[in-house]
């Protein structure tokens, strides 16, 4: 169950957020249509929404969650591996001083961005990528062990994030797209197959039994739905710009 949310306000400067999807440019004022329609999904499951300001120092910064691995004992502030995001912490790590009294820190020159980290429970998958190195996922393992969680890791070679291609929707039940679809240690869940056509919704959210999808795949949406769940459909289009998902814009705890 979570009980809150916090998202940041995309900035005009998005349009300068890195990005290999060759869509085009946002279009600011759409995404700020999109983020909207967002917290109000967000609201609609029941959790409280604290939205920060946008800041254009930091054209990611919509992103939030890639700033901190927020688990039920402890907020770990991440070090993002990609250069123009470190400095995205600071705030968040300000405004989670309101909810958290345990705080961790992943520092240089260990790297970590949480899109790269799915919780399961207590027990943490983290996703070896451009932007999570191997020493970053063995400082926040050892972190997680202090506070009697564990963690294990995911390679990953084809998407940016762990959560690019895999959304966990508690009940035992994984969303998998493209190259996560075969790997051993996610063969004990009941596998939700996204897919090659539907990919981009490997990347949707669990909010207190609702699953938030993004709009435009309808056959993803009728295996979630089939599996129990309501859905809430969002356009994404803006972020997908930036190769974000549902799950970057926001912390949930
Ligand atoms: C980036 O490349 O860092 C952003 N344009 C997108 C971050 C997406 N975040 C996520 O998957 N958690």
């Amino acid at each position: 169950m979570f009980r809150n949310a916090i998202v940041r306000t995309p900035c005009e400067n998005m349009v300068n957020g890195i990005t290999n999807a060759k869509l085009g440019a946002p279009v600011h004022k759409k995404a700020l249509a999109q983020h909207e329609k967002y917290i109000e999904a967000l609201i609609s499951c029941g959790v409280s929404v604290t939205v920060l300001e946008a800041d254009n120092d930091f054209p990611d910064s919509t992103f939030i969650e890639d700033t901190a691995l927020l688990t039920p004992h402890c907020a770990i502030i991440a070090n993002p591996g990609a250069a123009a995001r470190k400095g995205e912490t600071k705030k968040v790590e300000e405004v989670l001083k309101d909810f958290y009294k345990n705080f961790e820190y992943v520092k240089e020159p260990d790297t970590v961005e949480p899109g790269d980290i799915m919780m399961v429970g207590e027990h943490f998958y983290i996703g070896l990528s451009k932007r999570t190195n191997k020493s970053g996922a063995e400082k926040t393992i050892s972190i997680l062990k202090k506070y009697g969680m564990t963690g294990s890791v995911v390679t990953l070679e084809k998407v940016l994030h762990l959560k690019t291609g895999m959304s966990y929707l508690e009940h035992n039940n994984l969303v998998v797209a493209g190259e996560f679809i075969e790997k051993p240690d996610l063969q004990k869940f009941n596998l939700l197959k996204v897919d090659a056509d539907e990919s981009y919704a490997g990347n949707c959210i669990w909010v207190n039994d609702k699953v938030l999808v993004p709009a435009g795949f309808p056959k993803i949406r009728k295996k979630i739905e089939n599996a129990g769940y309501e859905t809430i459909a969002l356009d994404m289009s803006e972020f997908r710009k930036l190769d974000g998902g549902l799950s970057c814009l926001s912390l949930r705890f």
